[in-house]
């Protein structure tokens, strides 16, 4: 099993997606997610100017020696552009180990620890007869938890609604980065957030009962001691989890947090390796793991990652927005089926021009996904189909606040 060759496709059904493809001499084809939102252009050049040629006369059974390999061997470690590359490579061998085995990945890691992932959507709002609408959509829609966003009085868009008038047009949906030479500009105030986001999400109890699990997402955007108000203040609500309270480089940040409340925290999308895990987890500060397969370098390195949070009984809750492409989802639905400590897999589904490009083989039924038994990630990319769409220049968006004021996006 030597690896002939290594391609990376770019595509754009909607949004842009970065996939390597590997073939080996035998002819098995593995596929590996390489998107970094709105920097995609980095990874590819990252993987063909500096991966790919590595690659060609390796044995691709060695998925371990290979991923020390790119990691230790770039000298130049972590950083999301070096690890969503390396993931890449990880998530295409393990395909590709499948495919030789004539098993799916899960079975390879261990086997099913469960028979399906409990998955949450994404509901939103400008007031709360859209939320309560969003909400009964998901609900139809199977999901058995669900993710609540708000628009905040006073702000003229922000983070996470989707935006379904015709004067906005639908963005936020399936492309949060938005296509275009700059990127849009979003605002923010803090103190009207905290004020009104308890309002809703004491609706939104009282209306859909105490049983339904409900998250938010706070991205990124509070200090440590506004995030601890925050969490305190949603403790009637019960929350399943509050995610990306505070900004995601410093650990500590979370301690006040603790301190102040009991509301489960989750955080980890932007991270790439264990390190950034590792205060977190030793202190118990958080509750879920939000690291992404395709940001995390892999199946390989998250699988580790996830059992360190193991022994804390700190769960998984791998990012899953549709920035992730069919491939990465796929790569974490194997190691979300096959790990004992699962929490809950994001899921926000992609729109049909994507799933035109990628052909899948995973089920959603009742609010449970399954990768599926197909030979390896059960993913394939359509290369007619990719070259369709050209790669389009897109950023995710930043804030302001009233005063000018650059913050945290
Ligand atoms: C989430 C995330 C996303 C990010 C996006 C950025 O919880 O799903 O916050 O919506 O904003 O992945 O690329
Ligand atoms: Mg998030």
């Amino acid at each position: 099993m030597i690896i002939a060759k290594a391609d990376v496709v770019v595509t754009s059904p909607g949004r842009n997606f970065v996939t390597l493809r590997l073939e080996t001499e035998d002819g098995l084809v593995g596929w590996g997610d390489a998107t970094v939102n709105g920097r995609e252009l980095a990874v590819v050049s990252y993987l063909r100017d500096h991966v790919v040629p590595l690659l060609a006369g390796r044995d691709a059974g060695r998925i371990e020696d290979t991923w020390q390999f790119l990691y230790r061997g770039a000298y130049w470690r972590r950083g999301p552009i070096t690890m969503a590359a390396i993931a890449a490579v990880d998530m295409a061998l393990w395909d590709i180990k499948g495919k030789a085995a004539g098993m799916p990945v899960y079975q390879l890691l261990g086997g099913a620890s469960r028979n399906g992932l409990l998955a949450y959507g994404h509901a939103s709002g400008r007031d709360l007869p859209e939320i309560f609408d969003s909400v009964r959509e998901h609900l139809s829609q199977g999901y058995r938890a669900i993710r609540v966003q708000a628009a905040v009085p006073g702000l003229r868009s922000i983070y996470g609604i989707a935006a379904n008038t015709a004067e906005d047009g639908v963005r936020y949906d399936h492309e949060p980065a938005q296509r275009g030479a700059l990127p849009a500009e979003e605002d923010w105030d803090t103190r009207s957030y905290l004020r009104h986001l308890p309002t809703v999400f004491e609706a939104v109890r009282a209306e859909f009962g105490p049983g339904l699990p409900l998250l938010h997402d706070a991205h990124h955007r509070l200090t440590p001691i506004q995030a601890a108000k925050l969490a305190k203040s949603l403790e009637p609500y019960d929350l399943f989890w509050l995610e990306d309270v505070t900004p995601a480089e410093n650990p500590e940040a979370l301690r006040p947090v603790r301190q102040h409340s009991v509301t489960p925290l989750a955080i980890g999308e932007v991270f790439n390796t264990v390190w950034d895990y590792q205060q977190l987890v030793r202190e118990q500060l958080i509750d879920y793991v939000r690291g992404a397969v395709t940001h995390m370098g892999g199946i390989t390195p998250l699988k580790k990652t996830l059992e360190y949070a193991a022994q804390y009984q700190i769960k998984s809750g791998m990012h899953g927005p549709t920035d992730i492409s069919p491939v990465g989802m796929a790569a974490a639905m194997h190691l979300g089926l096959s790990i004992h400590n699962f929490g809950i897999q994001e899921y926000m589904k992609h729109d049909a021009r994507t799933d035109a490009v990628f052909r899948q083989s995973f089920t959603w039924e009742n609010g449970y996904l399954h990768p599926g038994d197909e030979p390896g990630l059960g993913v394939s990319l359509e290369l007619d189909e990719a070259g369709k769409y050209p790669y389009q220049q897109a950023y995710l968006p930043y804030n302001r606040l009233a005063d000018g004021t650059v913050h945290d996006w």
